[in-house]
């Protein structure tokens, strides 16, 4: 399990935007989680996903094979609800959206993972989006609330 707030890496992108690690809304896991700000006026990176928002990376070390990834999200609106993301440096094209907006709510992706090292990238798409963390499992179900 990754905690988003214990990232290995993050920076701004456009030197506006950036992961801010946050604790005001309740019912996080860990120490707090991060944030897409400012949360306005409305961003929405898309294919200058690498020059837009801002960039979060996640050295971890997988010792089971995996095939999810379940991203516990929380939005503050439709306009903050997605996420890009890239794994051993590849870009994902299977976009991270979720609801319902105002709680936490998980976002199952697929994704083989083999026993070893691996690294996570999450990029911003729509900024006042919030990650709690990442849980990695062999099922498509996600762990709960
Ligand atoms: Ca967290």
């Amino acid at each position: 399990m990754i905690e988003a707030e214990n990232y290995t890496a993050k920076k701004s992108l456009d030197s506006v935007h950036d992961w801010v690690v946050q604790s005001n809304i309740a019912n996080y896991s860990g120490t707090g989680f991060i944030a897409a700000l400012p949360g306005t006026p409305d961003v929405n990176c898309q294919a200058n996903y690498t020059t837009c928002g801002a960039q979060a990376d996640y050295d971890f070390t997988v010792a089971t094979p995996v095939t999810h990834l379940h991203f516990r999200l929380y939005a503050m609106d439709g306009n903050s609800n997605s996420l890009r993301w890239g794994i051993d440096g590849v870009y994902q094209s299977s976009m991270i959206g979720w609801s319902p907006n105002l709680q936490w709510a998980f976002a199952t992706m697929a994704k083989p993972l083999t026993a070893g090292p691996h690294k996570l990238t999450l990029w911003m798409r729509e900024n006042n989006a919030r990650v709690d963390k990442i849980v990695l499992s062999d099922t498509a179900t996600p762990p709960g609330p």
